[in-house]
């Protein structure tokens, strides 16, 4: 019994030295390749060491960030004379970080656009690009088929409309593939105020957009735009006003329980904004810039790509409030800023603790 079984083990080890080699990729992977894969690991310290301090916060005395996010007031006239040149430029879109960018006036964002309910926007759009470039304002109500057409090299376009509709509206270049003239950075926002002004208060414009980045830079160290990773919607940085994190290196200066109107523009191209203030409950936010039926009283609200919000809230005690998309990997990559709540009171009555 036990020589048959030796003699079945035998034959068994014979079979299998005479069987077939393994798939030539198979053999090519030694054991150690295999465990050399590359991690993903995350660097686990934090930042900065507050709640949410996805990127460094800077302290002191603050020095304007790159971007201004104030919201600059209307001008008086009730017609707008707007001239925009959309041209190709180097940008910088977080520290260290230079991309080759297509633009409406040499930024991304384009500038913030401010005007009032039943003003007239006369606009004239440059092209001092090298390829066809175009213009769509999410707050116009005109024929796609004759005004948002695409410009040539060295040729303009005149056309005017009414901001019938008060909100936060995106505008972008929509040259076909739309959402490569987007990641690419033609867009920005356009704010209408309704002809029955808001309530007084500090107000700021913050566009969230995404950059998809070429893995290796070009001769000249700048980045340009992943056709794969857009369509794949795998962004590197995502950015409220054109630099991951600025307005957490560079917080913005606030008032304890003052009044603040933020409006957010989400251009995209792809990834929906899930806004939210840490350490605040908005007292009020207009939906995609609807007048009706604001929501009271709630903590996250997600703004389309495409669309545009306006929350209002209070801090109700010195100190920093970070202000994220909470999808949190997109704040990791740098959809994160500060409101820091300094200096007096806005109004007595501040709660104490
Ligand atoms: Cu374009």
């Amino acid at each position: 019994m036990a020589r048959s079984l030796a003699a079945a083990a035998t034959l068994l080890l014979l079979a299998a030295c005479r069987a077939p080699a393994p798939p030539p990729a198979r053999q090519t992977q030694s054991p150690k390749a295999a465990v050399t894969i590359p991690q993903e690991v995350p660097d686990l310290t934090p930042p900065a060491d507050i709640s949410h301090g996805e990127a460094p916060i800077g302290g002191g005395k603050a020095e304007p960030a790159p971007r201004l996010a104030r919201l600059e007031p209307a001008e008086r006239g009730r017609v707008h004379h707007i001239r925009l040149e959309m041209k190709h430029a180097t940008v910088t879109i977080a520290p260290g970080v230079t991309y080759a960018a297509w633009t409406f006036g040499g930024t991304v964002p384009g500038p913030i656009l401010h005007v009032r309910q039943g003003d007239t926007v006369d606009f004239t759009l440059v092209n001092a690009a090298n390829i066809p470039h175009s213009m769509d304002f999410h707050a116009a109500e005109i024929a796609p088929s004759k005004y948002y057409v695409n410009v040539l090299p060295g040729d303009s376009l005149h056309y005017r409309f009414v901001a019938r509709v008060p909100g936060a509206f995106m505008y972008h270049c929509g040259t076909a593939p739309v959402a490569m003239h987007i990641a690419n950075g033609m867009y920005g926002a356009l704010i209408v105020d309704p002809s029955t002004p808001r309530p007084k208060a500090a107000e700021y414009v913050f566009v969230q957009s995404e950059f998809y980045l070429t893995p290796k830079p070009a001769a000249d160290g700048t980045v340009s735009l992943d056709w794969q990773k857009l369509l794949g919607q795998a962004p590197d940085h995502i950015v409220f006003n054109g630099m991951a994190g600025q307005y957490a290196t560079h917080p913005i200066e606030v008032r304890p329980n003052e009044l603040l109107r933020l409006y957010l523009v989400n251009a995209g191209p792809n990834r929906i904004s899930s806004f939210h203030v840490v350490g605040g409950i908005f007292e009020r936010v207009y939906q995609d810039g609807s007048q009706a039926n604001p929501l009271i009283g709630v903590q996250t609200v997600n703004v389309p790509v495409g669309g545009g919000s306006i929350f209002e809230v209070r801090l109700r005690e010195p100190g920093d409030y970070p202000f994220v998309t909470h999808a949190f990997a997109d704040a990791t990559k740098g959809a994160v800023g500060v409101l820091r709540a300094l200096g007096p009171d806005a109004h007595a009555g501040a709660t104490e603790h």
